[in-house]
């Protein structure tokens, strides 16, 4: 009898999982689709800047390589990357500094750029987008895609996030992703590689604060601190993000002890502080994971 309660009662989990609707926005209709790989990195800065501005929207996350169907579909061939905002009477946004020029035009009251300091938090954005996301994402995919095991921690986080479709075609999504990602070059051997990549922000990120300054430009919180904290989250796991990321319970040992090596660093206890003060509303304990309901079953929207 035990027995049988130990199989169906995960069974019965499961099941129920592919039905849940994480969280449709409560008492207002979406109006806007928010199209992620749940863990990347650019869709969490789009994500923290849509819910500091209270936009409604619905997130359709897809593992990657499926990604590129609904954004191909969604720009009608204009983009293969997430993050893309698709917004009400036909407008869509295909990247996330787009989006967050967006939601700062739209609400001139969060001040993500004050117009004295608009130029020189762009330039830094740039820095954080290219030089440090690129060794982040390499880093991330060349420890997790690096053998069975920990493909299989990288396919339980796709799991809990994917439609059924995507689930029942998972085991062979994993395969060939983690065949890409080992032709494209990225390897275990490299991390020190990808890490001189990220030390370089991080050691500038560092030098900002250490005149005691408790953001990055200064003493108010702009869009150069949200860039920086979203999008090197992934080095430091803070724990309001583990609804998106995963639990630490499906995390490589060798990139725990990365994670381990940027939370003790300043700039990894800044992330930690931007994330614990500033990513949630008040009252909210983890990031809202604001997944379409609909996506679980076919992966399709209504
Ligand atoms: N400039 C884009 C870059 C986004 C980006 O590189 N996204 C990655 C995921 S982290 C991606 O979609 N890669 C797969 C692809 O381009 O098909 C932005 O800021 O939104």
């Amino acid at each position: 009898m035990a027995g049988k309660k130990g199989f169906f009662g995960p069974l019965i989990r499961w099941l129920l999982s592919c039905f849940r609707g994480v969280g449709r926005v409560k008492g207002k209709a979406p109006t806007a689709r928010l199209i992620t790989v749940g863990n990347s990195h650019f869709c969490e800065k789009a994500r923290w800047v849509l819910d500091m501005s209270g936009t409604p929207y619905v997130e359709d996350a897809h593992m990657p390589l499926i990604h590129s169907h609904f954004t191909a579909e969604a720009t009608q061939g204009g983009s293969t990357s997430v993050p893309v905002l698709v917004l009400g009477e036909g407008k869509v946004i295909t990247d996330s500094s787009e989006i967050a020029d967006h939601i700062a035009a739209a609400h001139p009251s969060l001040e993500l750029y004050p117009p004295e300091q608009r130029e020189a938090i762009k330039a830094f954005e740039e820095a954080c987008n290219t030089t440090m996301a690129v060794a982040i994402r390499r880093m991330f995919y060349a420890v997790y895609c690096d053998n069975l095991w920990t493909q299989s921690l990288l396919a339980r986080l796709y799991f809990g996030q994917n439609s059924i479709i995507e689930n029942i075609l998972l085991p062979i999504t994993m395969f060939f992703f983690s065949r890409l990602i080992k032709r494209g070059g990225m390897v275990v051997s490299r991390v020190g590689e990808y890490q001189r990549d990220i030390e370089r922000v991080l050691d500038d990120v560092e030098q900002r604060l250490s005149d005691g300054r408790s953001y990055l430009f200064g003493e108010r919180m702009t869009a150069a601190d949200i860039c920086f904290a979203s999008m090197a989250a992934l080095l430091v796991r803070p724990t309001e993000l583990q609804t998106i990321i995963g639990t630490d319970a499906i995390v490589p040992s060798t990139y725990k002890k990365l994670v381990d090596h940027y939370r003790s660093r300043r700039a990894g206890q800044f992330i930690l502080r931007m994330y614990s003060e500033h990513r949630l509303s008040e009252g909210v304990k983890a990031a809202p994971f604001r997944q379409d309901p609909a996506n679980k079953i076919l992966g399709l929207r209504f």
